[in-house]
């Protein structure tokens, strides 16, 4: 079995698999440009490269044979990403070529990577922190402009240095309790025992502490919203115009449109991005009592997914008005507690809206799917709906947490923060509260990786993709 922590020399394809321009396979460790050299048709000029250089060549498999052109860009320890001796090289992407150079590098004394292992070694050779580790997978993965600006801001240590700095806070309040703690007994005796209990030197700034920690406990909600991303159901009854909100909302021709009731079967998703949230729209079959056994499985489907959905439109046909149904499924446990934004279509075809009844959960958008009209301001609504549901997490400027590893931490420092501060108002005396103060400021040191164990390195890093 291989670990994580070696140095022995690494290889993986870097780039997607499959047909492209280019692929870049990123290798790095020990003698890892010399060993590279052995199946490179100009050796020398490659033993004797600078860091930071491209080198021209061609890789070579078994008994010399040319296998494919390649530029190898050269890095020598410690100016790499990983801090290593390493060369990407990038040659054509294409299966078989990818698969003979990977099998050439076997040969040559490189092992596969295991998933996230050159991230791993940057951290180990302290090229960053935990937190601009977490962010490179971030960057890989985020599906909106916004998403993306906010990994790249963890990225360039924005998280590392709010949290390094809340941690020198902290520090300062232990360093406070140490002291004393650290008095001769007869020293300490000097102190009346009055004072001695519930004595918290800093105080405040152990309250400042707890206001700051919770404060990015709470950007968990809103930085997850643009990381992971929203489900948004689109459901109603049958034909109400499900699919063309869903057409026209994808802004593609994806879902099938038809005149006749129950053409959506099988529920369908894509990503949208509604003003830099990614969300997971899905069309569901049309919802009614109908007696076909397969629409019935149809229905049956998209009132499970509507359990999942962050945001429900219920897409109700201007051209029939509400329907029984309709009315039924909107005041339904279905839906009990779900922000849910009522979309009456085909405002074109039917202009006036009747007075609806005053009970119903929803607010109300006039929509044409037809024409677009509306379509803006319902997505507006629907990211209201969704930041809505994130109220008081956003940090304005600063940036927020976005693993749920960083989170974790915080919420376990934000309890023994707020258990320290609890204990010194009850008249608990430092000894008794010193522990607490020392495993928050333990949870932020996990935070960046100052404190890590083999374990929680290896699970963090076991979720990355090869080759990064
Ligand atoms: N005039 C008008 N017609 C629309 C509008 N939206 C949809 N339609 C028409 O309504 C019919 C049904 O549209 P679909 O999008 O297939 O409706 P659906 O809700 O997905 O229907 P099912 O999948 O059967 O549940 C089609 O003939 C559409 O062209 C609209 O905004 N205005
Ligand atoms: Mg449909």
């Amino acid at each position: 079995m291989i670990f994580y922590g070696d140095d022995s020399p690494i290889a993986a394809l870097a780039t997607p698999p499959g047909q492209g321009a280019l692929a870049v396979i990123r290798t790095s460790g020990k003698n890892a440009i010399e060993l590279l050299a052995d199946h490179f048709s100009a050796p020398q000029k490659l033993k004797a490269a600078a860091g930071n250089t491209v080198v021209y060549g061609w890789m070579l498999g078994k008994n010399r044979v040319r296998l494919d052109e390649a530029l190898v860009s050269v890095y020598r320890a410690p100016k790499s990403y990983t801090g290593e001796d390493g060369a990407d090289i990038s040659c054509h992407g294409g299966y078989a070529v990818v698969q003979a150079a990977l099998e050439t590098l076997h040969e040559a004394g490189f092992r596969d990577a295991l998933p996230g292992e050159f991230t791993f070694r940057a951290f180990m050779n302290g090229k960053l922190d935990l937190t601009r580790a977490e962010s490179v997978m971030e960057i890989v993965s985020a599906k909106t402009g916004k998403a993306h600006a906010g990994a790249v801001r963890r990225l360039s240590g924005d998280l590392e240095s709010e949290i390094r700095a809340i941690k020198e806070k902290l520090v300062r309040v232990l360093a406070g309790v140490e002291l004393f703690l650290d008095y001769s007994e007869d020293e300490f005796m000097e102190v009346g025992a009055d004072e001695r209990s519930g004595m918290l030197p800093e105080r405040e700034l152990a309250r400042e502490v707890l206001a700051d920690l919770r404060e990015l406990a709470a950007s968990f909600r809103i930085e997850k919203l643009y990381q992971e991303g929203a489900l948004v159901v689109i459901a109603g009854r049958p034909n109400a115009g499900k699919s063309s909100l869903f057409n026209r909302l994808v802004k593609e021709d994806r879902a099938l449109v038809a005149e006749s009731p129950g053409t959506t079967r099988d529920w369908l998703e894509a990503w949208i991005a509604v003003e830099g949230i990614p969300v997971r729209l899905a069309d569901t079959a049309g919802i009614w009592d109908s007696s076909d056994a397969v629409e019935k499985a149809g229905i049956k489907r998209g009132i499970e997914l509507i359990k999942y959905a962050d945001v429900v439109l219920y897409i109700v046909d201007a051209t029939v008005g509400l329907a029984g149904e309709d009315a039924q499924f909107l005041c339904s446990g279905d839906i009990e507690g779900k922000p849910l934004i009522m979309v009456w279509n085909k405002s074109d075809a039917a202009p006036e809206m009747p007075e609806l009844p005053a009970d119903l959960p929803a607010g109300v958008e006039r929509v044409s799917a037809k024409t677009g009209v509306g379509v803006l301001s319902l997505t507006a609504r629907i990211a209201e709906a969704l930041a809505g549901r994130n109220a008081g997490a956003e940090r304005g400027d600063r940036i927020g947490v976005a693993s749920a590893r960083q989170k974790a931490l915080i919420d376990r420092a934000v309890e023994q923060v707020a258990d320290a501060l609890n204990m010194a108002d009850k008249g608990e005396t430092l000894d008794i509260i010193a522990p607490s103060l020392r495993e928050a400021v333990d949870c932020l040191g996990e935070i960046t990786g100052e404190v890590s164990t083999a374990d929680i390195l290896e699970v963090m890093f076991g979720s990355f993709c090869v080759g990064k």
